[in-house]
């Protein structure tokens, strides 16, 4: 047998309810720092790859946005995302909240698995359950939905759970070729990766409606030397908002709520990039540009 011949692959769809860690579970099993993370409910907005090669076998991850009730174009956009990459998956990995009820969002969800999809179904954030009978309910509750390939309680958070989730994708691996170089962990832009860092910083420190109205496009990167010969990049971006009202919340008083969050992005970009940054943000509005279609292009979002 070749080389070739042995290594294998699994392509991972991973969806669920927003809010349930999806991301937090890319992020953790790949390693690296690829998708956004927040406490807001629809923080990632496109479909994410991420991969871990690990000896033959070949782990391709895709993150996807979170069910929710579609309140505009971007929203509708966002399901069509998810809707599509449940009906091209190979395995799919269900991502529940175990502390919330199951909602219709995700009864839904089950309906449109198909009965020979092989999906696992994580029972995430069981860091936050006291009494392990409410765990056994809710696993039984979403079991008589699906014939689930199986069902594992995890905690993104304390590490519980990880091996088992692994255990059970390798063993649904097939053999086939890598189709990412050995040492790739995304299919992300590297101004992609900036923009969402900047986008996460933004939905972590703002309340309310301002944090989903967020975009943030990068204008420039460029390296130089300082005067003192080290190396630095310079990072312009443009972090958009849909009213007057949001941009003064997002600068904040005295420009303090912006510079927090260039810190906090500048601290991120620096860790990733292995690289001293220089990051400017500039705040624009653009009114409404959630039921813009032509602005969802633009922002890479449709
Ligand atoms: N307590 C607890 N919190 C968790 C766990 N996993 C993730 N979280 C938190 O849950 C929140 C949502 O995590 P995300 O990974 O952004 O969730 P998501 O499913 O990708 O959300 P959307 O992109 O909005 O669909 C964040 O505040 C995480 O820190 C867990 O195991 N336990
Ligand atoms: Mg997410």
């Amino acid at each position: 047998m070749n080389e070739q011949a042995q290594t294998k692959n699994v392509f991972i769809t991973i969806v669920g309810r927003a809010n349930a860690g999806k991301s937090s579970l890319l992020n953790t099993l790949v390693g690296e720092k690829i998708a956004a993370v927040s406490n807001k409910p629809q923080t990632t907005r496109t479909k994410i790859t991420g991969v871990l090669t690990k000896d033959e076998t070949q782990f391709v991850f895709i993150d996807t946005p979170g069910m929710h009730k579609a309140v505009n174009k971007l929203s509708e956009h966002m399901l069509k995302t998810v809707n599509e990459s449940v009906a091209d998956a190979d395995v799919i990995l269900m991502m529940c909240d175990c502390t919330k009820k199951i909602s219709p969002n995700e009864t839904e969800l089950i309906r449109s698995f198909r009965s020979n999809d092989k999906v696992i179904l994580v029972l995430n954030k069981t860091d936050l359950i006291d009494k392990k009978e409410e765990l056994i309910e809710k696993l039984a509750q979403y079991s008589e939905l699906y014939d689930f390939t199986e069902v594992i309680p995890a905690s993104v958070l304390n590490g519980d759970g990880l091996d088992t989730i692994m255990q059970a994708l390798d063993k649904l691996a097939v053999q086939g070729p890598h189709y990412f170089p050995d040492d790739k962990f995304t299919d992300q832009p590297e101004k992609v990766l900036m923009a969402e860092m900047i986008r996460e910083k933004a939905l972590i420190n703002l309340n309310e409606e301002v944090p989903h109205g967020i975009a943030v496009t990068i204008e420039s990167v460029s390296e130089r030397d300082t005067k003192e010969g080290e190396p630095i990049m310079d990072i312009t971006a443009t972090i958009f908002c849909e009213k007057d009202s949001h941009k003064g919340i997002l600068i904040g008083n005295g420009g303090s709520m912006l510079r927090k969050i260039g810190s906090e992005a500048r601290q991120e970009l620096e860790d990733f990039f292995r690289i001293r940054v220089n990051l400017q943000c500039w705040v624009k509005v653009k009114e409404g540009w959630r039921n813009r279609e032509g602005i969802i292009r633009n922002f890479g979002l449709d």
